[in-house]
């Protein structure tokens, strides 16, 4: 019987922002104390988990204990083998960044942010973190004539393009990934889903550097399907990183544990991340109900239930009788062109077609779906 715990080798990953919540909402203030940044490794390597990530002020938020901080961790890192695989910039908590960072109406802040990533970026790299990540948070709007949008993905761009040329010039090792998201706490977030991201990326210069950071939740507070968004970001060649988490459907962020909220579709996720190489990240926020002990648990459940569903999924897509189910359903058909090879327009015209006879064709979606959902319940 799996006992589902983590290992190493599951490259799990969790933002030090994560377990290190305290709770602070809209409606409340802290229902936890500040987590130390070297105990948060050292528990997160004591639950299995490979790696961290971090915002800058999530580690060293104030430069009059830097270097000491950075020294402690740098040690607990060493001392359980936990990596940093990914680092990103705090450009929403600071009141200078009420308006956006990088495409702040206000020059001075635009400047201020991005001389904040530049800096982030050099310890990012400094700590071997592959993934730099930029999650726009602020940049948005919550009325139509305060925000020139057509001038801020110009600033957006120019910002990509001065960071994708500095990374080349240090040699850092290290690719962005740009994290969309519709709404909260903007009312509407610039590049607010996977396609807006996709899109404005194509535009760069260094579109290579560049890829995306999708995030369960966000997707699915847009009513989208994030197994979908996933796959067309492989399609793509553009996901470069993810974050998981959980959530029920178009309300406020909830980020849930992975697993909790939309299960079918968590299901779908990790079958769709069947092949992804890239780190099992995940961010999440351990309810304001937990102590410490269940922020673990928490942390212990993101974790359980990914490798849960993958020796789920992993089942489906052994099952014979799903075999023959996908058959029937012609999905491997859709992997052959329309065209044949060597066949010209003119020979797919001459072809007559009965497409009454066509439309009497039943396809079993849904034997095939109950096999999904007979695995997913356990009973097969
Ligand atoms: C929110 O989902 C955002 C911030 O937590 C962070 O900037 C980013 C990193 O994954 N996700
Ligand atoms: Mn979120
Ligand atoms: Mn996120």
């Amino acid at each position: 019987m799996n006992a589902y715990t983590p290992s190493r080798d599951d490259k799990f990953s969790f933002g030090l922002w994560t377990v290190g919540w305290e709770g602070v909402d809209v409606f409340g203030t802290a229902v936890r104390p500040a987590m130390d940044p070297v105990h948060a490794v050292e528990k997160l390597a004591e639950l299995g988990a490979a790696a961290i990530s971090f915002h800058d002020d999530d580690l060293v938020p104030d430069d009059s204990t830097r270097t000491q901080t950075l020294e402690r961790f740098t040690k607990a890192l060493a001392d359980t083998g936990i990596v940093v695989e990914m680092a990103t910039t705090n450009l929403f908590s600071h009141p200078v960044f009420k308006d956006g960072g990088l495409t702040a109406n206000d020059r001075q802040v635009r400047r201020y942010a991005l001389a904040k990533v530049l800096r982030n970026l050099d310890l990012a790299a400094e700590l071997g973190a592959s993934t730099y990540v930029l999650w726009g948070g602020r940049e948005g709007a919550e009325s139509g004539g305060s925000k020139d949008v057509r001038a801020a993905l110009d600033r957006y761009k120019e910002s990509m393009d001065l960071l994708c040329a500095y990374v080349r010039e240090q040699g850092y090792n290290i690719r962005f990934a740009i994290e969309p998201k519709p709404n909260e706490p903007r009312g509407d977030i610039l590049l607010p889903s996977i396609g807006h991201a996709i899109a404005f990326i194509n535009d760069l210069a260094d579109p290579e550097l560049v890829g995306i950071n999708p995030e369960v939740g966000h997707e699915q507070m847009a009513g989208l399907n994030y197994a979908h968004g996933i796959a067309q970001a492989l399609w793509h060649g553009k996901l470069y990183h993810i974050d998981l988490n959980g959530q029920h459907g178009p309300r406020f962020d909830q980020d849930l544990r992975f697993g909790a909220g939309n299960l079918r579709e968590a299901f779908w996720t990790v079958d769709t991340l069947s092949g992804y190489d890239g780190y099992i990240h995940f961010d999440y926020k351990p309810p304001r109900t937990e102590d410490e002990e269940g922020v673990w648990e928490t942390a212990r459940g993101c974790m359980r239930n990914y490798l849960i569903l993958r020796e789920k999924a992993a089942a489906f897509r052994a099952d014979p009788e799903v075999a023959e189910a996908l058959a029937a359903a012609r999905v491997a058909e859709l992997s052959e062109p329309t065209l044949a090879e060597g066949e010209s327009l003119a020979d797919l015209r001459a072809q007559t077609y009965d497409p009454d006879a066509l439309a009497e064709r039943g396809l079993g979606f849904e034997k095939l779906d109950q096999l999904a959902m007979e695995h997913l319940l356990g009973v097969r």
